[in-house]
């Protein structure tokens, strides 16, 4: 059983209870900016900075972290989304991380979490997101495009994660704006970003598509070489939630 397996095993198991328990949090639907056209209209590298406590590849990374602290220093060193996971068990995250920040902060949102049912994009939107991740490793092609449509219908923005050739293909199917190639594979845990530079032949051949760049980015040759590739965005965790200097992290990788 891969790793992907048991996060998914473990998500089936706590839907029910999710299902029960309506969101406790209403924020209120803000009209945040869209993460598309932040990323089409710029010229520069644009950082999704990401919220992430621990993971199941690296164990705790800042498990103590205030969320609203983290998200504000993101926004104030001029990221374009703040990413905020909110799976517990593997990555100590929560919907409380979501909505606190979501309060404080008025930039794009994205809600990183192992989605497999529309009870947890309507969690995503009451907790105050405006994107939502659909990985497309997790599920299969009815389930990925019901619960891409869904999302869309809500207003919410819905970026597409994929690591292969064969994921990419399937991901093509929803003509979607905004792809993210993750380098990691999420079932051995290697990292490489000649991923993102295999994928782009294919992703940069269509217009209208925003292409980010996801995980394993630590120094400005990483985000110069997935930049070449095409990327327009990059998703960022590690690296900045271990920085001693945020904004000088952050900034460093604003190429
Ligand atoms: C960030 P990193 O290597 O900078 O910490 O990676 C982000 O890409 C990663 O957290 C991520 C992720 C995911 C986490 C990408 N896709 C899907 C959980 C689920």
């Amino acid at each position: 059983m891969t790793i992907l397996d048991m996060i998914i095993e473990h998500k089936k198991a706590i839907l029910p209870k999710l299902k029960e328990s309506k969101p406790q949090w209403d924020i209120p639907l803000k009209k945040r900016p869209s993460l598309y056209d932040a990323l089409r209209k710029s010229d520069t590298l644009q950082i999704i900075a990401e919220m992430k406590r621990a993971s199941p590849s690296k164990g705790i990374i800042n498990e103590n972290a205030d969320p609203v602290k983290q998200a504000k220093r993101y926004a104030q060193a001029g990221a374009a989304c703040i990413s905020v996971l909110t799976e517990e068990k593997f990555f100590k995250g929560s919907f409380e991380d979501l909505a606190s920040i979501a309060n404080h902060v008025d930039t794009p949102i994205l809600n990183k979490d192992f989605i497999i049912d529309k009870a947890q994009i309507d969690y995503a939107l009451h907790a105050g997101a405006s994107v939502i991740l659909l990985i497309v490793a997790a599920l299969d092609d009815e389930t990925l495009s019901e619960l891409y449509e869904y999302a869309i219908s809500l207003g919410l923005e819905v970026l597409v994660e994929v690591h292969s050739e064969e994921e990419l293909k399937r991901a093509l199917c929803l003509h979607p704006k905004l792809i993210g190639v993750n380098n990691r594979d999420l079932k051995t845990f290697q990292v490489d970003l000649a991923q993102t530079e295999k994928l782009s032949e294919t992703i940069n051949r269509i217009d209208d598509i925003a292409f980010i760049s996801e995980s394993g980015i630590f120094e400005t040759v990483d985000a110069e070489r997935v930049a070449k590739a095409g990327a327009r965005g990059i998703l960022v965790g590690e690296s900045l939630m271990r920085s001693g200097n945020v904004e000088e992290t952050l900034k460093s990788f604003q190429i």
